[in-house]
């Protein structure tokens, strides 16, 4: 590397500036026209060579390889994604939880849902039974409130040292959740709306931020994603539990609909798979079928 070059990485995308980490340092960088060999932009995530220009700007030069990318949040490169869904106000969503634990198994992005503001349950009973299909299905579940710092204790374990990020619903709690976890981070946050019982888009851009546990990510709130980056046959196999189980499907490319001899819906039917899960699937299922334009 030249002597004005350095590597670093993306924490935020601001009106045309990347925000680049250098050691220490934060820079302001525009991308550099197109890339070589590249036909991407820089997102959030990313790691770049940065040729500095002065003590606080510079121009990405390149991009390093990305292990992975999502689409929505745009970022790349991520370790965990913690599904964000709060058990109430807004209430939380099968479809969406099952939806985001599909894509990032697909992206083989480690998947943590963790379920928000339990301090609301009358019993807290009531929020484990909710969730305790995920544990049987081998997810990890962690419940919290932001009113009882004893409930991030789990959570802090398994993000430590890794680039995780906040993803789920307006309001569910994501920018909340940071700034108990780390104090000094202010973040703000908004009440949901009581009228339409959903957050008010409060978080704008995706963003980085360095804590002691870790890098974390905090995104924008989003009740609509679609499966663009998915084939049938992806979702097919995206569920850890469903492929497992499809390498005893009588067809190679069985996508566990009206096949015969199908071990996914064999297990469904033993209770070893979650009939909501499955049930969503086949409307996922449903949803790439129907999608106009196919990449
Ligand atoms: N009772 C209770 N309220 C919470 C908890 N966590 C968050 N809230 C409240 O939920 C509301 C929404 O929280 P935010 O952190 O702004 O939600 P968000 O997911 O960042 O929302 P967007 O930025 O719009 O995507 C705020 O009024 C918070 O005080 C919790 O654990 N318990
Ligand atoms: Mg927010
Ligand atoms: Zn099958």
């Amino acid at each position: 590397m030249i002597n004005n070059q350095k590597q670093g990485l993306i924490i935020s995308l601001r009106a045309g500036n990347y925000f680049v980490k250098i050691d220490n340092d934060i820079y302001k960088c525009k991308a550099r026209g197109l890339f070589r060999h590249q036909d991407i932009s820089p997102v959030v995530g990313d790691n770049v060579i940065v040729e500095i220009q002065n003590y606080q700007e510079g121009y990405i030069i390149e991009i390093l390889e990305r292990h992975n990318y999502l689409a929505r949040p745009k970022i790349a490169n991520i370790d965990c994604g913690i599904i964000i869904t709060s058990y109430d106000e807004p209430q939380y969503s099968y479809y969406l939880i099952d939806k985001f634990l599909a894509i990032l198994e697909f992206l083989k992005i480690e998947p943590i849902i963790c379920v928000t503001k339990i301090d609301l349950a009358s019993d807290i009973k009531d929020v484990y039974a909710s969730f305790k299909s995920y544990e049987y299905d081998n997810y990890q579940v962690v419940y919290t409130s932001i009113n009882d710092a004893k409930t991030f204790k789990s959570l802090k374990e398994k993000i430590n040292n890794k680039l995780t990020v906040l993803i789920g619903q307006s309001g569910a709690g994501k920018s909340s959740l940071l700034n108990a976890i780390n104090k000094n981070l202010n973040l703000q946050t908004n009440e949901i709306s009581q009228s339409l019982n959903r957050g008010k888009h409060t978080t704008r851009h995706v963003e980085i931020f360095e804590t002691n546990y870790g890098l974390i990510a905090d995104s924008p709130g989003f009740s609509s994603l679609d499966l663009d980056m998915m084939q049938a046959e992806d979702l097919a196999i995206a569920y850890h539990d469903f492929k497992d189980a499809s390498t005893q499907c009588k067809f190679n490319n069985c996508l566990h609909l009206n096949e015969p001899q199908c071990m996914v819906k064999e297990l469904v039917k033993d209770n070893k798979i979650s009939l909501t899960r499955y049930n969503n699937y086949l409307l996922f299922q449903e949803e790439i079928k129907n999608r106009k334009v196919r990449y």
